[in-house]
């Protein structure tokens, strides 16, 4: 036997000896392979339930249906993975309904600055006729999105230079805001300086002082060590935010009807889970991010709300969704904004 058919043969036998190790179940090509794309890298609540939910859609389709996740952006930030979703080069995407407002605005409604008190009235909402609404403009746009919303958080401000304790801290601040109208516009009624920036590229924009604080949930302060290079966590919870398990409609529709059950039922399942864990995060981070150095103070949110109001940016929003889809936002939290 010649040293390279031998060694082809050892290659092969070896191969198979290892494939049932590595991917149970994915000996043979699966009938289908897609992406799942997402912001937050492998350790976020979303990426641990969302792998489980991959391996257990692999597992009941028998293999037929294969998801692979790409995290941390590495497909693209999510602005160009957006328009990579609408084109069909990712099959599925775990993205914020704010960010998403940028091709479908009313989707965005969620986020409006301290219209959800907690988390109960969240999952009302979004489990009620607000996300109800939501699910069917995103529909009317083309995507494909499943039904439950996963947990992004109750979101807090953090800083270099100092700590935001009334809306006075906000004036002027030099503030990363995601990409969307939105988180703009709220920002420029506290009077600060917002810059949109793709999440792939808030570390590095921290970093080198291009600005001085973001906004996030404790579990992406967490997960993207922040405490590296910010100071302070205001705990302001000016709005809640989620991601929304968006799919490409031709990617979606090519699916026979027994898999799309299996992979909307998992989807949906680590959903509820990754809620669960986020929640646990959320009581338990605060120590945590103070054993990491960060210096954490709560805020008095009325005089954020009544700057909001003030400025004018719950008249402008309650224009710009229009009387129905801000009656239901108002019907989920049960009082007038606007
Ligand atoms: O970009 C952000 O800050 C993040 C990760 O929270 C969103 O996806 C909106």
């Amino acid at each position: 036997m010649s040293i390279n058919r031998r060694s082809v043969l050892l290659g092969a036998s070896a191969g198979l000896l290892a494939a049932p190790f590595i991917r149970p179940g994915a000996a043979r090509a699966a009938e289908f392979t897609y992406k799942l794309a997402n912001n937050q890298p492998m350790e976020h609540p979303s990426n641990v339930r969302g792998g489980e939910a991959v391996k257990a859609i692999l597992e009941e389709t028998g293999g037929r249906m294969d998801i692979q996740i790409f995290p941390s952006n590495q497909l693209g930030a999510d602005t160009d993975v957006l328009s990579q979703l609408r084109a069909g080069g990712v099959e599925f995407f775990l993205l914020s309904p704010l960010i998403l407002s940028t091709l479908v605005p009313n989707a965005s409604i969620n986020g409006i600055g301290f219209a959800f008190p907690d988390y109960d009235a969240v999952w009302k909402a979004m489990d009620g006729e607000l996300g109800a609404y939501a699910r069917g403009q995103i529909e009317n746009a083309g995507l494909v999105v499943m039904d439950k919303i996963w947990d992004n958080g109750f979101r807090q401000i953090t800083s270099s230079t100092r700590p935001i304790v009334t809306p006075a801290d906000l004036e002027g601040f030099k503030i990363r805001v995601p990409v969307s109208p939105l988180w703009t516009s709220m920002f420029t009624a506290f009077g600060s300086a917002p810059t949109s920036i793709n999440f792939a590229e808030v570390y590095p924009a921290l970093q080198t002082g291009v600005v001085d604080g973001q906004e996030n949930p404790l579990a992406i302060i967490k997960v993207a060590k922040m405490w590296e290079v910010q100071k302070y966590i205001s705990l302001t919870n000016h709005m809640w935010d989620g991601f929304w398990m968006l799919g490409n409609r031709r990617a979606w529709a090519a699916l026979p009807e027994d898999i799309q059950e299996v992979v909307a039922k998992h989807f949906n399942a680590a959903a509820e889970n990754q809620r669960a864990d986020i929640m646990a995060l959320n009581a338990s981070l605060r120590s945590e991010l103070e054993g990491q150095g960060f210096a954490i103070n709560e805020v008095d949110p009325a005089p954020f709300e009544a700057k909001l109001r003030e400025a004018g940016f719950y008249a402008e929003w309650k224009k710009t969704y229009g009387e129905e889809a801000w009656a239901k936002l108002e019907g989920a939290v049960g009082r007038e904004l606007a």
